[in-house]
């Protein structure tokens, strides 16, 4: 896990969105963390493992990220925190201002944990900071004993 602190992405407009985000998720007290990883190295897996052991009252939220499905909330959902699905289309993962979005209705204040799920992509994510503070990148040994050598921003770049 690497800490987050202030940094700069080339993606115009990303950078203020992340640091005002930081900004209120620091104020209201939110752990915010990234997960990023190729598709398929178990991203879902790890949020559904993490929150299956939590109590109920956890103050907890979830959001996911995918091009275009919903898959990941659903699997997510069924343990009763929010859950809400950002869907990104055309862009290869998640910007400050998806997240802005994705919380938009929800209460920081009422959150102590959120889990934000990053689109399966190891390029995008290590450029786009969305305020969290602390990111985990995950590889499975599919992907490669040369993963970390292909794609370094991901594996030495602090959020
Ligand atoms: N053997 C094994 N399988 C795993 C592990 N983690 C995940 N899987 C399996 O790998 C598949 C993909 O895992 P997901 O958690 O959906 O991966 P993901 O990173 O969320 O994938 P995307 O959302 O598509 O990017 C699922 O069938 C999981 O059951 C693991 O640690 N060991
Ligand atoms: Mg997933």
């Amino acid at each position: 896990m690497t800490h987050a602190g202030p940094r700069h992405t080339g993606a115009s407009g990303n950078d203020s969105s992340a640091t005002a985000l930081r900004a209120r998720m620091a104020a209201c007290g939110v752990l915010s963390v990234n997960l990023i990883g190729s598709p398929g190295s178990g991203k879902t897996s790890l949020l559904e493992c993490t929150i299956e052991t939590l109590p109920r009252y956890a103050r907890v939220a979830v959001l996911t990220g995918d091009v275009q499905t919903e898959d990941d909330a659903e699997r997510v959902r069924r343990y009763g925190f929010p859950v809400r699905q950002i869907n990104t289309g055309s862009a290869g993962c998640l910007d400050g201002r998806m997240i802005e979005q994705g919380l938009a209705d929800w209460r920081l204040e009422d959150i102590d944990l959120l889990l934000i799920e990053n689109v399966g992509n190891l390029i995008g994510p290590a450029d786009h900071d969305l305020g969290e503070t602390a990111k985990i990148v995950l590889s499975s040994v599919t992907e490669g004993e040369d993963e970390p050598s292909s794609t370094p921003r991901s594996f030495t770049r602090q959020s």
